[in-house]
């Protein structure tokens, strides 16, 4: 963006509301500020001013509140102008118009916050941060999106980087003045030091599966015989009629999927075709999307007729079944025939139910989160949460960082471990968008003493 440009867009959504916001960032704010009010003298800054919007042949458009922040302590570092106007969108639509006929330009996507980022206002995981939390749909995505905005993840890559750094200054204080009274060289300390780095970042790269599953749902599927009561299920479940529910087996013929909260957690639930020796083409073609969606669930809520046989499922889908990612649901306890199948898959949760009575949906609630936060691999204490692009950066770095590894053992090689080592801080560096080699050379002559 050309230094001299103001961009500007609308902040909230368009349509009808209270009030509308429309945000303007670059150079010519403080002088717009003052001409679309008519003043003579300018604004005070993070001061809340009222007044009448002017259009440039003078007409008011509306009342609005203007805040102006001056460069440095704004959002994106340049100055910015707020505008509120009423939130119609035609008193909106006419501003934007104006402001365009004052020579402003309409902001790309993300273009406040890349301005941010290219202003060192925040890192590139910060910045991503913004948009997570902008469409965090649960308790826990919301708190991992905050503790990245307020850089959990740039907190922990400087961590790491700072002891690759201290790693790279006792190995090069060896290869450059090998012949200076250095301690004796133990490579053991720093090759453990590499192997405690390289066992974190695998870690950390983990905990992306956790992030997919904050944004995009756990996806659980409803799976058993026909006529069991999975489509009650799921409309119990989401308060809607969502699915049809007959006496007829067999009357979902391809899975329907709802999203629901389940205290902090957002979950995806796939209610599927009953699983049996199909009566005719379609509904087999239902048991296999069952079986392909089960290949990407994360969890099953396994339901049986208490009043019925146990089930007998496909091998494909039982195989998927683990005593973290399934409760075992008994459904119909209200008929008389109901019994206790608790030789049916016995290590596994059991939970008895009555969609009829509707007994039992708060204990599967409670049972259902308390496999969730039990059986998912959970971020360590810190908090910090990687997404996938992170986590392809520290893979590279965990790559680079095991050639290092390797070359230690080598006394010919010792040279072109620092090479490696200085591509990990690289691939680190990725994460946050930068490598701040000013720290990077403190924390090498730091530690030289070399002060000759
Ligand atoms: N007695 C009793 N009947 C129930 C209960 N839950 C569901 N039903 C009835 O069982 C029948 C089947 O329910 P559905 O929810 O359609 O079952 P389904 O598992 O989705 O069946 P398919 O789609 O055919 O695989 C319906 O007549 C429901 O009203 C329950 O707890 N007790
Ligand atoms: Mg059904």
């Amino acid at each position: 963006m050309p230094a001299s440009d103001t961009i500007v867009a609308l902040s909230t959504p368009v349509g009808e509301s209270a009030i509308a916001v429309i945000r303007l960032s670059g150079p010519s704010c403080p002088e717009l500020a003052q001409a679309i009010m008519g003043r003579t003298n300018p604004l005070k800054v993070r001061f809340a001013h009222f007044g009448n919007y002017l259009d440039i042949s003078g007409k008011q458009i509306d009342d609005c509140v203007f805040t102006l922040f001056q460069e440095g302590k704004s959002f994106t570092g340049e100055p910015m102008l707020e505008i509120a106007p009423h939130g119609n969108p035609l008193i909106v639509q006419k501003i934007m118009e104006d402001l365009l006929a004052r020579g402003c330009r309409s902001a790309e996507a993300g273009e406040f916050t890349r301005t941010a980022f290219l202003n060192g206002k925040m890192d590139l995981s910060q910045a991503e941060a913004v948009s997570d939390l902008i469409r965090a749909r649960s308790d826990r995505s919301i708190e991992v999106a905050q503790r990245q905005l307020h850089g959990s993840v740039g907190r922990k890559m400087s961590e790491l980087t700072d002891r690759l750094l201290s790693v790279m200054a006792h190995l090069e204080a060896y290869i450059d003045f090998p012949e200076e009274d250095l301690p004796n060289e133990n490579q053991s300390g720093p090759a453990q030091d590499l192997r405690n780095l390289i066992n974190e970042m695998k870690e950390l790269i983990e905990t992306q599966h956790y992030s997919a599953l904050l944004h995009e749902g756990i996806k659980t599927l409803i799976v058993g015989e026909p006529n069991v009561g999975k489509s009650s299920l799921i409309n119990a479940l989401t308060g809607a009629e969502r699915s049809i529910v007959s006496d007829i087996p067999g009357t979902t013929r391809d899975y329907i999927s709802a999203f629901l909260m389940l205290g902090p957690w957002r979950i995806e639930i796939l209610d599927t075709a009953g699983l049996h020796e199909a009566g005719d083409a379609i509904e087999q073609l239902g048991i296999n999307h069952t079986i392909e969606q089960a290949e990407t669930a994360d969890f099953f809520l396994l339901m049986l007729d208490a009043s019925g046989q146990s089930p007998s499922l496909p091998t494909e889908l039982l195989e998927r079944m683990t005593v973290e990612n399934t409760i075992v649901i008994e459904n119909k306890t209200d008929l008389p025939g109901a019994e206790v199948h608790d030789t049916f898959l016995p290590e596994f949760k059991h939970v008895r139910l009555s969609l009829l009575d509707k007994t039992g949906l708060s204990l599967l609630r409670s049972t259902w989160i308390e496999s969730i936060e039990a059986g998912l691999k959970q971020p360590n204490a810190d908090g910090v949460v990687v997404n996938a692009r992170h986590a392809a950066s520290l893979g590279d770095a965990v790559d680079a960082l095991r050639l290092a590894l390797d070359k230690l053992g080598d006394e010919e090689l010792t040279e072109l471990v620092a090479a490696d080592l200085r591509d990990a801080v690289e691939f680190i560096g990725q994460v946050v968008g930068k490598v701040d080699n000013e720290r990077m050379l403190d924390s090498l002559f730091k530690q030289f003493c070399i002060g000759k």
